[in-house]
C-alpha cells in the first residue's frame, strides 16, 4: 500500500495573531514550529513569510533567509514555498520568495475565486465568536486572482529549467481540475502531478464527502494514473476531511494555515500537535506516513 504524505502548512496569510496565541507570526516562530512539525512526522512543509515587526504576510527575502536555513539544517522535510502569498498581493510579489529560494516544491493556484473564511469553518469555536461579525468578515472577503496568464507565469518561472519545482496544484473547485487538464494539454506540467483539493473556503467547493468523491472521480477521469492527490479541509473540516481522504488512498494536509483548532472548541497548541493527531489517525487506519525521501520518489521531485 502506498504511504501517506503529510503536508503541514505552518502559518499562511489568512489567520491573524489575534485569533490564536499558537499562530507563528514571525520568521523565528515559523522555523521553530516547522521543525517541530517535521519531527512529529510532517513530510512536506508549506511555508509563507511573515514580517516580524507586525505579523503581516511578507515576501521580503530577509524574512525567509534565516527561517529556511534553520529548517533546512534541522530537518530533511520537503520545503514547499507558497506562490499564493496573500490575496492582496500581485502575482510578481507572490512569486518572489519561490524564485529567490528555489524550493523543491511550490504552490500553484489553479483558478480565481471569491475567497473568505466560511463562518461555519470556525463552528468549533467557543472563543471570541460572533456570528454577525463572522458573516460581515466573510462577505467582505476578496478575490483571489489566478488567471490563465498568472498560472502560465508561475509554470514558466518555477517549473522551467531554472528551478524545476514540483507544484502543489491548489484546486478550490471542480472547474480548477479542468483548468489544470487544459494547461497539461499545453505541456505546462510534468507527471506525476500533485493535486491539493482545497475544500471549505467560502467561494470554493464545500468540505463535504460527496464533493470529495466527485473531485476524486473527476481527477481520475482527467488525469488517469498520472497524479497524486491530497486534501485540505478548511477550519473545522480539517481532521474529518483528512481522515476521509486517507481512507480513500489520498494524502493529507494539516497546519495552522488551514485550521486553528485541534478539536471541538479547543485551539491547537501548535502545528506539531495537529501533525501528531493526524499521524495517530493514519496509524489507526493502518496507513503509514511517507518519509521525505519516500515522498520525493512518489512525487518525482528534483531531489
Ligand atoms: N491557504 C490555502 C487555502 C497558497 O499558499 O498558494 C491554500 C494555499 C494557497 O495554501
Ligand atoms: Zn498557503
Amino acid at each position: 500500500m502506498q504511504k501517506t504524505i503529510v503536508t503541514c502548512a505552518i502559518t499562511g496569510a489568512i489567520h491573524t495573531p489575534t485569533m490564536s496565541d499558537a499562530l507563528p507570526w514571525n520568521p523565528d516562530m515559523i522555523a521553530t514550529q516547522a521543525i517541530e512539525a517535521a519531527h512529529a512526522g510532517a513530510t512536506i512543509l508549506h511555508l509563507h513569510g511573515r514580517n516580524p515587526e507586525n505579523g503581516m504576510p511578507s515576501i521580503n527575502p530577509a524574512h525567509f533567509e534565516d527561517m529556511l536555513a534553520r529548517i533546512r539544517a534541522e530537518t530533511d522535510a520537503i520545503v514547499n514555498i507558497s506562490t499564493g502569498g496573500s490575496i492582496t498581493m500581485g502575482i510578481d510579489e507572490r512569486l518572489a520568495p519561490a524564485t529567490t529560494f528555489s524550493p523543491e516544491m511550490c504552490s500553484m493556484n489553479m483558478g480565481s475565486l471569491n475567497f473568505s473564511i466560511h463562518p461555519l469553518a470556525n463552528r468549533y469555536d467557543t472563543w471570541k465568536f460572533d456570528w454577525e461579525e463572522a458573516y460581515i468578515r466573510a462577505t467582505e472577503g476578496g478575490i483571489f486572482r489566478n488567471t490563465f496568464a498568472d498560472i502560465k507565469l508561475v509554470a514558466e518561472k518555477m517549473g522551467g529549467a531554472a528551478h524545476n519545482a514540483k507544484f502543489e496544484h491548489e484546486c478550490y473547485d471542480v472547474g480548477h481540475l479542468h483548468n489544470l487538464a487544459f494547461c497539461l494539454k499545453q505541456g505546462m506540467f510534468q507527471a506525476p502531478i500533485f493535486l491539493q483539493f482545497v475544500m471549505g473556503i467560502l467561494g470554493g467547493i464545500p468540505a463535504e464527502e460527496a464533493h470529495l468523491k466527485h473531485m476524486k472521480e473527476t481527477a481520475d477521469r482527467l488525469f488517469g494514473d498520472s497524479y497524486q492527490w491530497s486534501v485540505i479541509g478548511a477550519g473545522a473540516a480539517q481532521m474529518p476531511m483528512a481522515a476521509t481522504a486517507a481512507s480513500m488512498g489520498g494524502h493529507v494536509r494539516v497546519g495552522l494555515e488551514d485550521s486553528l483548532f485541534i478539536e471541538r472548541g479547543v485551539l491547537a497548541k501548535s502545528n506539531a500537535q495537529q501533525v501528531e493527531k493526524i499521524v495517530s489517525i493514519l496509524r489507526d487506519q493502518g496507513n503509514e506516513v511517507a518519509t521525505p525521501d519516500e515522498a520525493r520518489k512518489i512525487l518525482g521531485l528534483k531531489g
